[in-house]
């Protein structure tokens, strides 16, 4: 499917300073080396319902990845998915007794919309899991070959035994991972699964349920992690930089994809680092499509606010922190942004090339907006408060944090 339109990134003077993020599989901060193309894969919505700001700030932290190595002069290969056809969206469909496949359609141009609105950057993919079915089938077929999977009623599930690395991703214990199995998609307890966290690959066709043809594997639909593991093999291969999602995604989807393909593939690792993003909560519970505690992106630009501002209420959160929404951050991020623009409106101002350096090694330093969004605030407090002659340092400051933030002036 088509991604959405970029918006322009200016180029800084200078170089960008090189990336470390906090990986989940080493459980500490990581010097990310990529070569001149840097790759990264990161799991896009299921599409029942609106962007929230959870999602939103998932996608702003890939957003900035993407941007600091644009910034070090390296080219990006940004893959994202679309969970078009999956559980959760076709009991809603069933629900409210639409067409599964026209909620889907709706809901990602709604997100389109909004990700361009917010101006995080488009993946260079953005790949529907009906459009991986022709890539899923065989895979399926030779993990199967490889003796991974069991059949139960006519499903195919993954051995997790399979894989000698099975559990490096998340680094949980045994009753953690069944706990989170059973709340994210998973059946431990269905009866004759060797062993309780073998998730499914491929579903059984099933009477009205969406289902395609699976060649040997009988007609039916993708499991939902070897979905990720098809699209992220297509366009990035193994070896691939970053795998990306929120902290929900760290078991079992990223855990069961990396094991998907290690054992698909007989290479390691899938990626070099799996990086997550804290959850975004609203009045005391993580914000969930299936608990409905929702600040929908689309409703706050129908209200009237400023993209821009929604932009910097996300950033003034560090990516990996778990945080609440509430109105007064959206406040506080239109005062940042009422005093920004109106710092940058002046003809000059202070110097501004030490913004840019703390910016950068702000961002460089496991994403760390909320010192990067201090240094602009520096540099607007001492242009209200005394001002400054260089007639370059407003352009500069604006092309800053179009650049590196993402937030237009
Ligand atoms: N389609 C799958 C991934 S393959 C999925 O998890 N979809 S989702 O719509 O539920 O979530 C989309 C992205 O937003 C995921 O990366 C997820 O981890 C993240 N996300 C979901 N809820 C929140 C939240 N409350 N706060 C932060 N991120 C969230
Ligand atoms: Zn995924």
């Amino acid at each position: 499917m088509h991604a959405w339109p970029a918006s322009e990134v200016p180029v800084l003077p200078g170089q960008g300073r090189d990336l470390a993020l906090h990986d989940t599989s080493t459980g500490g901060r990581v010097t990310l080396t990529p070569g001149p193309v840097a790759r990264m894969y990161v799991c896009g919505i299921t599409p029942y319902d609106a962007t929230h700001l959870g999602h939103a700030a998932t996608y702003n932290a890939f957003d900035l990845v993407q941007r600091v190595w644009l910034d070090t002069g390296r080219q990006v290969q940004y893959i994202q998915n679309v969970t078009d056809v999956d559980d959760p969206l076709i009991a809603r469909a069933v629900e409210t007794g639409e067409d599964w496949a026209a909620l889907a359609e709706r809901e990602t141009a709604l997100f389109r919309d909004d990700m361009t609105a917010l101006r995080m950057l488009p993946p260079e993919h953005f790949v529907g899991a009906v459009e991986a079915i022709p890539w899923i089938v065989p895979m399926v077929e030779r993990l199967r070959d490889a003796g991974a999977t069991y059949e139960i009623e006519g499903d195919i599930y993954f051995s997790v035994s399979a894989d000698t690395h099975f559990g490096e991703v998340s680094r949980l214990d045994a009753e953690t991972m069944r706990l989170l199995s059973a709340e994210r998609g998973g059946d431990p307890d269905r009866p004759g699964k060797k062993n309780p966290l073998d998730p499914i690959v491929w579903v059984a066709a099933r009477e009205g349920d969406p289902h395609w043809d699976g060649g040997s594997l009988g007609p039916g639909r993708p499991g939902w992690h070897i979905e990720c593991v098809a699209i992220a093999l297509q366009y990035l291969g193994m070896g691939f930089d970053v795998q990306g999602g929120g902290s929900d995604l760290a078991f079992p989807h990223h855990e069961m994809g990396a094991s998907h393909a290690q054992v698909l593939t007989a290479e390691y690792p899938f990626a070099k680092s799996y990086v997550h993003a804290g959850m975004v909560g609203l009045d005391g519970e993580k914000m969930s499509k299936s608990k409905g505690n929702l600040v929908f992106v689309s409703k706050l630009r129908e209200d009237g606010v400023d993209p821009s501002a929604i932009r910097l209420a996300l950033l003034a959160h560090h990516y990996r922190s778990d945080w609440e929404y509430t109105d007064a951050v959206l406040q506080e991020a239109n005062a940042r942004l009422a005093r920004w623009r109106s710092a940058v409106s002046r003809p000059d101002g202070p110097a501004a090339e030490g913004m840019l350096d703390e910016v950068r090694t702000a961002l460089a330093d496991d994403l760390d907006t909320p010192a990067a969004l201090a240094a602009v605030d520096r540099w607007a407090a001492e242009q209200e408060a005394s001002g400054g002659s260089d007639t370059g340092a407003p352009g500069l400051v604006s092309r800053t944090v179009d650049a590196l933030l993402g937030v237009s002036l």
